[in-house]
């Protein structure tokens, strides 16, 4: 048995010695020692042996398992570093291989031309106010000279909830709230968001939209007050050289109304597929702020007047950067937004 015991000990040595992987190693680990290996079988067969014997042949038997446990081990702490260093070979980084670009994010085209609106006017000291989109019917219409079954309804298609509550078809009510809100007090907001009319899509049109509405009202407020206001953002968003004009128009909530065009920025004024060969493109719609509108807020207007203009930027964005269909705004086309990497708004 001594003898049998020493060759199973240099069997399993050999066995360590060829095994290359720490699967390996773990294969003959439980092969000789494990429950149904030759070492437990030996330890299993001690009861035939001589009373005498047994101890001599125990001790002996876990030397032999105690100095296989211990080579085991040493194998596997080199074969683990061996694995570690292969793949460390494996990996190295070749510092002289040019490196990755990284594709940055940027603004879209339309959270650009809105913040650009915004920062011209927080920069001539308007606040900004914010409405929400599930509208009564009384702010979006009503409060602003359109009552109930009045024709110029029809201007704005609009998606009703209830009889009384409907999706705001333009950020007008922000002002009919703002003017209640201020009791009597002067206002100089503009009111940026989202508005909703059931407009058929197409190129020019979208169910959903922005609207960026501006209200100042006060003492002394005059057309011209609006006009110079205009003219300024017209040249922040389109260039210096260009002129404006207003043609009269009509809203039931300012009196007189007007609409504004700029020259055209293609052309100059001289006609092209742009300006439609008028020399002119329309940007928005303004007016002076009716009367009844004022009242009902609870302005008196004998004693102040104000000012309102209402545009899409949109339309804006797609005549400063060329954009020739709107729902590509909405589409989130990665090919169309990464075209406005590197353009300056
Ligand atoms: C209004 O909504 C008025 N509230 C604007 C206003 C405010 C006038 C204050 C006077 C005083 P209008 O319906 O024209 O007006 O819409 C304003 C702008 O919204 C348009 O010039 C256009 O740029 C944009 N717009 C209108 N309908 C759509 C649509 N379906 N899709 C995209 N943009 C649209």
């Amino acid at each position: 048995m001594k003898e049998q015991l020493h060759e199973l000990k240099e069997q399993v040595m050999l066995k360590i010695k060829e095994s290359n992987t720490v699967k390996e190693l773990n294969d003959v680990r439980v092969a000789y020692l494990g429950k149904k290996g030759p070492i437990t079988d030996l330890l299993k067969g001690m009861g035939k042996l001589p009373a005498e014997e047994r101890p001599k042949m125990g001790a002996l038997v876990n030397e032999i398992r105690e100095s296989v446990t211990e080579i085991l081990e040493e194998r596997k702490v080199l074969l683990e570093q061996q694995a570690i260093q292969e793949q460390l070979e494996n990996e190295s980084i070749d510092v002289t291989l040019p490196g990755r670009p990284v594709e940055l994010g940027n603004h879209h085209p339309l959270t650009r031309v809105v913040e650009e609106i915004e920062d011209f006017f927080i920069s001539m000291g308007y606040e900004i106010a914010e409405g929400p989109e599930v509208e009564k019917d009384y702010y979006n219409f009503e409060a602003l000279n359109l009552p109930k079954g009045h024709p110029a309804r029809d201007m704005q298609d609009s998606f009703y909830i209830t009889e009384d509550i409907l999706l705001r078809t333009h950020t007008s009510p922000v002002q009919a709230r703002t003017m209640e809100a201020k009791d009597g007090a002067a206002i100089k907001i503009i009111c940026p968001g989202k508005v909703y009319r059931r407009d058929s899509d197409d190129a020019t049109h979208s169910h959903q939209f922005t609207q960026i509405e501006g209200l100042v009202v006060g003492e002394n407020i005059r057309m011209s007050d609006l006009k110079g206001t205009l003219d300024l953002l017209a040249k922040k968003l389109f260039g210096a050289e260009r002129e404006i004009r207003l043609r009269p128009s009509f809203f039931p909530f300012t009196e007189p109304s007007v609409e504004m065009d700029i020259s055209c920025f293609k052309c100059g004024g001289s006609g092209c597929n742009v300006c439609k060969r008028t020399g002119w493109i329309e940007i928005l719609g303004a007016g002076m702020v009716h009367p009844n509108v004022l009242e009902m807020a609870g302005y008196n207007p004998e004693e102040v007047t104000g000012f309102a203009f209402g545009m899409g930027p949109e339309r804006i964005a797609m005549l400063k950067y060329g954009v020739e269909d709107i729902r590509h705004f909405y589409t989130n086309d990665i090919r169309f937004i990464s075209q406005f990497h590197r353009t300056e708004a």
